[in-house]
């Protein structure tokens, strides 16, 4: 039977990233400055630039991106997490451990809820970067406290069972309609909202003793969204342009440097949130007013995906910046873009010789053809026209950056680490996996197959099989 009320998981996760950030805007002021200054640079940009500005995406897909963050405190709750961002056809993808990354020790792990199929992708890419409280770790929490947590986090509950319910079905028949779909979309973004209920200060500080993100997530009884991030396609830009507004960034922009090469991977920058209102009971039982700084704002500028061979190159690229030990973030830059120009290929042609970066090849249509055969080389291909390459966009985050924004993020810098020894648990991407529910993907590997079956397209269609 024909259907018209039905909305396949795009839609609905096309309506939750909207609704999401309505709902964020009336939270958080700043945020609306953000996109709408973001908005402002992607036109600019795609004014001078032209063609070459949707290069890494349609102007579509690139206004309407958002990736949001958000943090849980048990297993059960990320495998709720699971069900309901399954519903909107997002898989976990990627394994963080924020608990070591340089000058962190946050306690969690984390991973990202994205769409995967590359249609999927052009539709619309909504991601979460989730996080995972890890109360096992000794480092953080003496196992008195690691009970009094588990109890707690134990005792409450995230997700309404009704929403859990719809989003399950939403995964089995491929979709919701008309009010099921509204009632799960108003129960999930009602899900991320900052709760008006009381926070027991005793609790919440006693755990923001140990880190200020432990009690952001185990320090109350529910869980909100923690900030919601546009993509702009010129990110040094947006930084002028938020500075020029009185807006006080974060002294960086985090990941590669810019410079005159091919964009990779991922460029982050953010400012903190304001104090936000909270009500707060005392140890008397009293409830009165507080404040608490717990949210942000950030924007990101998105790259070409590197293989495992150009992520590891990345990363012995900042250990080399690192090595020079640069004193400010001015000169970090320079030193940056320095090592950049001496070890990494100018132009995406060289990326991709070089196996560093990933791409996807199409045969050129329309062109014309005088009889002669293809020749049987990729690289004779490109040179020869019959084949372009597109550079497949990096869908996913950095540890490193990401450590940082957590960072930036708490007020108290100092973060209480336990020195008395081994680990409980075993926080690896096999134990993550585990707690999901579902199995957490290899970025490479949907970048690699995504590089491959569009090899073997071209290999078809120029009868060319061992392409
Ligand atoms: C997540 C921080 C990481 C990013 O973009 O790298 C992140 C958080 O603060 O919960 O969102
Ligand atoms: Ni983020």
């Amino acid at each position: 039977m024909a259907d018209d009320d039905h909305r396949h998981p795009w839609q609905l996760r096309a309506a939750f990233a909207a609704r999401l950030s309505d709902m964020y805007g009336r939270e958080v002021p700043a945020y609306g400055t953000l996109v709408d200054v973001s908005r402002e640079v992607n036109q600019d940009v795609l004014r001078a630039r032209g063609a070459d500005a949707e290069r890494l995406g349609s102007i579509g897909r690139v206004t309407a991106e958002r990736h949001g963050a958000i943090r849980v405190g048990t297993p059960e709750e990320l495998s709720q997490v699971a069900r309901i961002f399954g519903a909107l056809g997002m898989r976990p993808v990627g394994f963080y451990d924020l608990r070591e990354a340089a000058g962190s020790a946050v306690p969690v792990v984390s991973t990202a809820f994205r769409p995967v199929a590359a249609d999927e992708l052009a539709r619309n890419p909504f991601r979460v970067f989730t996080s995972l409280l890890t109360p096992a770790d000794p480092r953080f929490f003496e196992p008195g406290l690691r009970a009094r947590l588990e109890r707690f986090l134990a005792a409450r509950e995230l997700f309404p069972r009704e929403l859990l319910v719809l989003a399950d079905r939403a995964e089995a028949e491929d979709g919701l309609s008309g009010a099921d779909a509204e009632r799960f979309l108003t129960l999930a973004v009602r899900s991320f909202q900052l709760s008006a209920e009381p926070i027991d200060r005793g609790w919440y500080e006693e755990l923001a003793r140990v880190s200020a993100v432990a009690a952001d997530i185990g320090g109350v009884r529910s869980t909100h969204l923690n900030h919601l991030t546009p993509r702009v396609l010129d990110i040094d830009e947006l930084y002028r342009r938020m500075t020029a507004r009185g807006i006080k960034m974060i002294d960086t922009v985090q990941g590669p440097p810019a410079w005159d090469g091919p964009d990779v991977l991922l460029r982050q920058t953010s400012f903190r949130a304001l104090d936000e209102p909270r009500a707060m009971r005392e140890a008397d039982g009293r409830v009165v007013s507080g404040s608490l700084r717990v949210r942000f704002g950030e924007v990101e500028a998105r790259g070409i995906a590197l293989t495992r061979a150009g992520r590891a190159l990345y990363d012995d690229l900042l250990d080399q910046v690192d090595a020079r030990r640069p004193a400010t973030p001015a000169e970090r830059t320079a030193v940056a873009r320095e090592v950049w120009a001496a070890h990494l290929p100018r132009t995406e042609r060289g990326l991709a010789e070089r196996g560093l970066g990933h791409f996807t090849y199409h045969v050129v249509d329309g062109r014309p053809r005088d009889g002669s055969a293809p020749p049987a080389t990729l690289g004779a291909l490109l040179d020869g026209g019959w084949v372009r390459a597109e550079p497949v966009v990096y869908e996913d985050f950095l540890p490193r950056s990401a450590a940082g924004i957590f960072q930036s993020n708490l007020r108290e810098a100092g973060v209480r680490t336990r020195d008395d020894g081994r680990e409980g648990v075993a926080y690896d991407s096999a134990w993550l996996s585990g707690a999901v529910g579902r199995a957490v993907l290899d970025p490479f590997g949907l970048y690699g197959a995504e590089e491959r079956l569009s090899l073997e397209r071209v290999g078809r269609e120029l009868g060319l099989p061992g392409l």
